[in-house]
């Protein structure tokens, strides 16, 4: 088996910088001789820079929209070209805007991909109910369709998912009109709450059971904030009452077992924000598990 890891250096679409420095970072502490210990073939040398002079007017409400375009468009067609090349993306953030771009790419090959997004948020808002107008808070919305910003504009033969097939895991920082449209779209989320009373390994296997069902892919999108900020403390909008440790190593676990996931995007990691580079560290742990890594 063979994986493309894609770097995408990119941090506009959150609200504080650092987060263009996770894929480096990543990198840094390991992560293709891990997957090569794990038995695969790494591409590691794939890197989405933002073209020069691409700068969105000032003023606008959501920030940074032309530059979120302009790295989506490349980043898909990298995507695109890994899995027409037979070979598993995954991409590294970056902030979660990028999963705009995973996106575009994987449903040009993917015609009924289920969706799993782990995050302490959900990534739901659009361009009218957005209150920061950092466009990481909307990407999952585009992913669905909700926004202006259609994932057929940014990669050809592109398409959006389907709300039946996405699942949320870890969301406990949710605004409004977020809150409103997890209520009528038709997607599931597993908040905290619901991990808390069940437990995660029924929650990944219902969730499994969502993304999976009928799907010919499987997309999962780990943002790190998903995790509790007492382990991973290098993210830019850390929440409290998170993953624990084990919950997120088991999560990854599970998913991995399944054999159902087809591309994953680990995004947030932000080194400027992080304590002894403590959380790109657990990145690299994460997406090992993720791959096949067990304890014994
Ligand atoms: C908030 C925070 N819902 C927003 N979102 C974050 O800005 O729209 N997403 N941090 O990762
Ligand atoms: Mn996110
Ligand atoms: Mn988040
Ligand atoms: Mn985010």
């Amino acid at each position: 088996p063979s994986i493309s890891i894609i770097r995408v250096p990119f941090g506009l679409g959150a609200g504080r910088p650092g987060s263009e420095n996770g894929p480096d970072s990543i990198m840094k502490f390991g992560l293709a001789k891990k997957l090569a210990g794990l038995g695969y073939d790494v591409q590691a040398d794939s890197s989405i820079r933002l073209p020069d002079g691409i700068r969105s007017p000032a003023g606008a409400k959501m920030k940074h929209v032309q530059e979120v375009l302009a790295v989506s468009g490349l980043l898909g067609e990298a995507v695109s070209k890994a899995v027409a090349g037979g070979r598993v993306p995954l991409i590294l953030g970056g902030d979660h805007s990028i999963a705009i771009g995973s996106l575009a790419g994987l449903t040009r090959h993917y015609g009924k991909m289920g969706v799993i997004w782990v995050d302490a948020h959900s990534d739901l808002n659009t361009e009218s109910t957005s209150p920061s107008g950092n466009m990481h808070g909307i990407s999952l919305a585009v992913g669905l369709g909700l926004s202006h910003i259609k994932l057929k504009d940014i990669v050809e033969g592109a398409a959006s998912i389907q709300a039946e097939n996405c699942v949320i895991i870890g969301a406990r920082d949710l605004d409004r009109d977020e809150k409103e449209l997890i209520r009528s779209c038709g997607l599931t989320c597993f908040t905290m709450h619901e991990i808390d009373r069940v437990g995660i390994e029924k929650v990944v296997r219902e969730a499994l059971q969502i993304a999976g069902a009928g799907t010919d892919g499987v997309h999962l999108s780990f943002d790190v904030d998903s995790v509790d900020p007492i382990e991973a403390p290098g993210t830019g909008t850390p929440v409290r009452g998170g993953l624990s440790y084990r919950e997120a190593h088991l999560l990854l676990e599970l998913l991995s077992e399944s054999g159902r996931i087809t591309s994953a995007d680990f995004v947030e990691v932000n080194p400027l924000l992080d304590r002894n580079n403590q959380t790109s560290k657990l990145a690299v742990e994460l997406i090992g598990s993720l791959f096949g890594s067990r304890i014994l």
